[in-house]
């Protein structure tokens, strides 16, 4: 007799699993007592979730020049010169344009990296992130 004990309570479980009944033949339905030698059976299913994304976006100022933008989306967006370079004029003319989608850690990790190298080479530019 397996009562009560196949299946551990959800605060006992991993988050990313739950139980799932395959056979039961209790007729008192779910932790009855019958004595009639059944059990529930269960086992875990692993739960994938998918993660949420964020893109990354560069904002419009007067100050950046061109060429430092375009630089900085060939360098931490991995793009060819051609899409730095449009990406670069769609933010010029638009105000803001992104340059990638990505889960949260690597968006924010990118930001940090487009901050710093703006600040470093005293450019005004501003990266930010946002949930899709
Ligand atoms: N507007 C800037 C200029 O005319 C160029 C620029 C483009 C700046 C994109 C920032 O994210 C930016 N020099």
């Amino acid at each position: 007799m397996m009562r009560g004990t196949a299946c551990p309570p959800a605060a006992s479980r991993p988050v990313n699993e739950r139980a799932v009944t395959v056979a039961a033949s209790n007729p008192r339905g779910p932790g009855g007592d019958d004595r009639s030698n059944t059990a529930i059976i269960t086992r875990t299913k692993t739960r994938t979730k998918r993660p949420s994304l964020y893109r990354v976006l560069l904002l419009n100022d007067d100050y950046t020049p061109m060429e430092f933008v375009v630089h900085v989306v060939e360098r931490f967006f991995n793009k060819s010169h051609e899409d730095a370079y449009q990406i670069m004029m769609h933010v010029h003319h638009n105000g803001v344009g992104e340059c990638g989608v990505f889960t949260y850690e690597v968006a924010e990790t990118k930001v940090t990296q487009v901050m710093d190298f703006a600040r470093k080479h005293q450019h005004p530019l501003q990266c930010v992130m946002e949930k899709k």
